[in-house]
């Protein structure tokens, strides 16, 4: 098994920065008791340190070098071909009862979790290494941090969270020695990265996370969907602020006026490509820059909503991101970044679908196996990954490092719809904008196993990562909004429409300026709207569509509403209701019947 490489043996001081805290201590001798590791790697996220494990992870062929004139510093890493996607029918949330999981969790009772999990944890580090990561969530100085360990006996593992987090001393040192301070439990371990032995499990209630069986990011990075947004949106929730799964981004007119804004996708539905947006040359003078890619972190001040990106690095979808597409991705992904699952061309760089230029006549896949442009597979998988520090982008905001947060005036809801949902409207007020959110759906994607293609409803983009019942989410947003005397106002876009042949009427990407700019009048208080029953819809005259090569048809096609689908959609709202049972509070049950009402007008 090509991840399963044996223990390591660092030289004199690599490997031994052994935290005070006498909690993590007894914790990790009991995981070392249970794993068996020949050692016990403890991390401290040095130069040093990374240098050595990259070196070990190119001889145990963990990594693969790549052409360093042409990606300095960077490596590819290629996962089991069972193993490339999160697997949410394999990913559990152990509450005391089924209840407080929800309808929208698959359950497991905490006792029989534990024990299967140690029966399958009983030795499997044995001959290799056991590595313990301590990592921060959040800005130095926020009272929004966290602290996490995870511990892994999975090189790639550690790389990728010295990208993605910000690890070793820094979390050490925030912690302390108080042996009763928060701090989150993570247990990782490929075991024979065998899908029937494949579980991701969360216990909120001991803010501990059990993973094994897999080596793919979104299973593995404990740091990000395992901690920072089901373990987080459940502790959010019991301590009154918001872990929600957005980006969030800073804009700035020429006139140097600024907002922030933050924006929840579900998964690869552009986040990344959002986040670090270029404005057209008709938009001369406008600046975007990004806070986040992926998770919002968000408490309440001075009546408002203050947002936080926990993370540190971006860990994005390969396929797609060119110069065209994403400039500011390329220049992050140009060094310094581990890929997985790209192709490898024969002078050593890496390739992938949508990539700039004519494709390689030959490469490797992302099997390792040969490829031609001939072939009719793909080179890259579909959700093959880069993971890269968010210092490499460009655009990265000022205010990253502010432990305050940066104010957010607007939040966005969006999924790909082929149909129905216009370019972009607004929500009347801060509880029918959770309706929109509680409604919203998406044609599913290449993140998570299995079908692409199929529309399902994911409530805020956190259908996969809300670490308790959805119900209890819902009236969460509603009593936020209770406290809020100043609400962001909240849109939702639809990136995604399509004509009649099939082919996006909207051109995306950089042009999404044109109804980001849109949403900023808004939250300023001019901007022209309509009223309609699904909220505020700018008439084609309300969106600055200068210099733009789109047809007047499509424009109207793109901000219309077509009220049998309406009809259709406002059915699938219901069912999707229906479906949760008696958990959807009877404010969004009463949002509904207004929506209804609102079309008989
Ligand atoms: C991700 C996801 O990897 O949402 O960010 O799947
Ligand atoms: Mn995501």
């Amino acid at each position: 098994m090509k991840n399963l490489a044996p223990a390591i043996f660092p030289p004199k001081g690599i490997g031994d920065a052994k935290p005070g805290n006498e909690a993590v201590l007894d914790w990790v001798h009991e995981i070392a008791i249970l794993t068996e590791p020949e050692n016990i790697f403890w991390c401290d996220g040095s130069d040093r340190e990374n240098e050595f494990l990259i070196a070990e992870s190119l001889k145990q062929n963990v990594l693969i070098e790549l052409n360093q004139d042409k990606v300095p510093r960077s490596c590819l890493h290629r996962s089991n071909p069972n193993d490339v996607a999160r697997v949410e029918q394999f990913t559990f949330v152990c509450t005391p009862t089924k209840d407080e999981a929800g309808p929208t969790n698959n359950w497991s009772e905490p006792r029989e979790t534990y024990a299967k999990l140690r029966g399958l944890l009983k030795g499997a580090m044995r001959g290799r290494t056991m590595f313990v990561i301590p990592y921060m969530m959040g800005p130095p100085d926020s009272p929004l941090t966290k602290i996490g360990f995870e511990i892994t006996d999975s090189k790639y593992v550690v790389l990728s969270m010295r990208i993605m987090t910000r690890m070793g001393e820094i979390a050490l040192k925030r912690l302390g020695n108080d042996s009763h301070a928060e701090w989150n439990r993570g247990v990782h371990s490929l075991l024979d990265v065998n899908p029937e032995r494949r579980f991701i499990c969360h216990f909120p209630q001991d803010n501990t996370i059990i993973s094994v069986g897999s080596g793919y990011g979104g299973n593995v990075l404990l740091s990000k969907k395992c901690f920072a947004l089901r373990i987080g949106s459940y502790l959010a929730r019991t301590q009154g602020w918001m872990a929600e799964h957005m980006l969030i981004l800073g804009v700035e007119s020429p006139e140097g006026r600024k907002h922030y804004v933050a924006a929840a996708f579900p998964s690869a539905c552009g986040k990344t490509n959002f986040a670090m947006l270029i404005p057209p040359a008709h938009f001369k003078g406008w600046k975007v820059t990004t806070v986040g890619d992926d998770i919002a972190w968000m408490q309440i001040r001075d009546g408002g909503l203050y947002a936080v990106n926990p993370e540190n690095g971006y860990f994005g979808v390969v396929p797609g991101t060119s110069y065209k597409s994403n400039p500011n991705a390329m220049r992050s992904i140009a060094h310094d970044t581990i890929y997985t699952n790209v192709a490898l061309t024969d002078d050593g760089d890496v390739w992938w679908e949508g990539k700039n230029g004519p494709p390689p006549a030959h490469a490797f896949d992302w099997r390792g196996d040969n490829w031609t442009s001939q072939s009719k597979e793909k080179a890259a998988h579909p959700n093959s990954r880069f993971t890269t520090p968010m210092r490499n982008n460009p655009a990265l905001d000022a205010d990253i490092e502010n432990g305050e947060g940066v104010p957010i005036s607007a939040i966005i809801f969006g999924g790909r719809r082929s149909d129905t949902v216009p370019l972009v409207y607004q929500a009347f007020d801060w509880n029918h904008g959770i309706y929109l959110g509680a409604t919203m759906a998406s044609e599913t994607t290449a993140a998570a196993a299995g079908a692409v293609g199929r529309v399902r409803r994911d409530p805020m983009a956190m259908l996969p990562f809300c670490g308790y019942n959805i119900g209890d989410y819902f009236q969460h947003w509603l009593d936020i909004g209770k406290r809020l005397t100043n609400p962001p106002l909240i849109f939702n876009v639809n990136w995604f429409r399509k004509g009649a042949d099939g082919t996006f009427l909207w051109p995306g990407f950089g042009e999404n300026m044109r109804v980001l700019e849109w949403i900023i009048d808004r939250c300023e208080g001019h901007g022209g709207a309509v009223k309609s029953p699904i909220g505020w819809l700018p008439s084609p005259h309300d969106l600055d569509l200068a210099e733009l090569d789109i047809d007047h048809n499509a424009v109207d096609e793109l901000l219309g509403l077509d009220h049998e689908e309406w009809q259709k959609e406002i059915a699938a709202h219901k069912e999707f209701f229906d479906s949760l049972g008696s958990v959807v509070p009877e404010e969004l049950q009463k949002q509904r019947d207004q929506l209804v009402g609102r079309f008989k007008l």
